[in-house]
């Protein structure tokens, strides 16, 4: 009795999208969907690695750097991120956020080609096929969450009510799953699809002639709508959106003044003056940074077994100068490269009595809002060109860009590198 209900139930599939005859067009098919998964399989695992390294960028086994201090086993790949080459942050996260926009078309179009699939009927059929929806579930479900947070993060628009760092942390982890999952299911189906080809010649067939895939799939037409798009327009269309969007974006990226490229978002302009004129997220004013703070009774707190000493600016500028060209490089995925100068980090963690092997903690006069203190790893505290800045393109920074002084950190995430610097302190490293 309950057999023959269920097989009722699979042979009448409600009607609307449920049923095969619903979806018509001629180009739908495996080998369409596999020219667009064979491009994410390559794009959203530069997506995943450079996502994951990120994280670890944070050096989040620092105390007070971790956004998501409850990860257990999902930091087991964690490590000491490097101090060079300094512009290793910038490429891996430019990368990051430029990739992650330039595949949104490929994505659209992947999901549309595949579209039939939500709609498969009878809805679960066994342990093993429930099994794999649930893959699907997470793989779209993860795949559209973690690109709708990281592209408003990127645009600066914080829409959502949780906090992004957790959210696209653990979003991620479920996208991994159901990618992964997906991967090892459908990659035999991919390269067979793909050696098979589209069945009609992807250059030379005309739009009238475009015909359905000829073979058996549920992806293919069998009540195919007239044509109006070849294979060759759909995929030409999906390309060239995706270089459209990288082509507004990457100036976000790149120096003046290449800078000047950038169409959108909201890093294409500076807002400063000389050499300053360069883009800002949090002024001082929105941190909370008045000038009475920064003014000429500013002192720098350098605390360290030597105990604590109060430097001003002009005690900062008679010590040894160093000049480096470093780039902020933000986990939005804009960065920018200037040339700063200042104290060596290094001479100051000698300065309060410490030792090579010890690290650094930096506080921010900014009151609370998550950026206010830093810790810095053995590396980042010695390497030759962290500094605590004082000038940028040989002009004093200006108070939004951290003024009377901020710490520069190669190859670290623009979040290392404090502005309004007021407590510079030595932590025994332990070695
Ligand atoms: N005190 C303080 N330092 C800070 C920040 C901040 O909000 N407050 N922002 C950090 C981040 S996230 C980046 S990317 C760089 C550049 O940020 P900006 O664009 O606000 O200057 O400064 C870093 N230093
Ligand atoms: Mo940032």
């Amino acid at each position: 009795m309950v057999n023959e209900v269920l097989q009722w139930v699979d042979g009448h599939p409600p009607p609307g999208p449920f049923r095969r005859r619903f979806w018509r067009s001629p180009v739908r098919g495996p080998w369409l969907t596999a020219v667009l998964g064979s491009v994410l399989l390559a794009g959203l695992t530069v997506m995943i690695v450079t996502g994951l390294l990120s994280y670890a960028a944070y050096g989040p086994l620092l105390p007070g750097n971790d956004a998501t201090p409850a990860h257990g086993l999902l930091g087991f790949y964690l490590f000491d991120w490097p101090t060079g080459p300094s512009w290793l942050y910038r490429v891996t996260q430019g990368t990051h956020v430029a990739l992650g926009i330039a595949l949104v078309p490929v994505v659209l179009a992947k999901l549309w080609s595949v579209i039939p699939k939500l709609f498969e009927w009878p809805p679960v059929r066994s342990i093993a096929h429930s099994l794999e929806r649930l893959t699907l579930l997470m793989l779209v479900g993860g795949l559209l969450f973690e690109f709708v947070t990281g592209l408003l993060n990127s645009q600066l628009d914080y829409l959502f009510p949780f906090f992004f760092y957790t959210a696209h942390f653990y979003g991620a982890w479920v996208f991994i799953g159901g990618f992964v999952g997906h991967v090892l299911v459908k990659f035999p189906v991919m390269v067979r699809s793909l050696r098979r080809g589209p069945g009609q010649s992807f250059r030379r067939t005309s739009v009238a002639d475009t015909r359905p895939e000829p073979v058996e799939s549920e992806l293919v037409a069998t009540a195919p709508a007239p044509p109006t798009a070849s294979r060759r327009g759909v995929l030409g269309f999906v390309g060239l959106s995706s270089l459209v969007l990288l082509g507004t974006y990457i100036g976000s990226v790149l120096d003046d003044p290449l800078r000047r490229l950038t169409l959108f978002g909201p890093h294409d302009r500076g807002n400063g003056v000389g050499a300053n004129d360069f883009p800002v997220n949090k002024t001082a004013a929105t941190a909370g940074v008045t000038p009475a703070m920064t003014g000429a009774a500013w002192r720098l707190e350098l605390v360290g077994p030597a105990g604590t000493t109060r430097l001003s600016r002009e005690d900062l500028l008679a010590l040894a100068q160093h000049t480096h060209y470093l780039p902020i490089a933000c986990v939005e995925g804009w960065s920018i490269g200037k040339t700063w100068t200042g104290v060596r980090l290094a001479d100051l963690v000698a300065r309060a009595g410490g030792r090579p092997t010890d690290r650094l903690f930096v506080e921010s006069m900014q009151n609370g809002g998550g950026f206010g203190a830093v810790s810095l790893s053995v590396d980042q505290s010695q390497a030759e060109q962290s500094l605590l800045a004082l000038k940028v393109e040989g002009e004093d920074i200006s108070p939004d860009h951290g003024f009377p002084a901020r710490t520069i950190i190669p190859a670290a995430p623009g979040v290392h590198c404090t502005k309004w610097v007021k407590r510079i302190t030595v932590i025994d490293g332990g070695a």
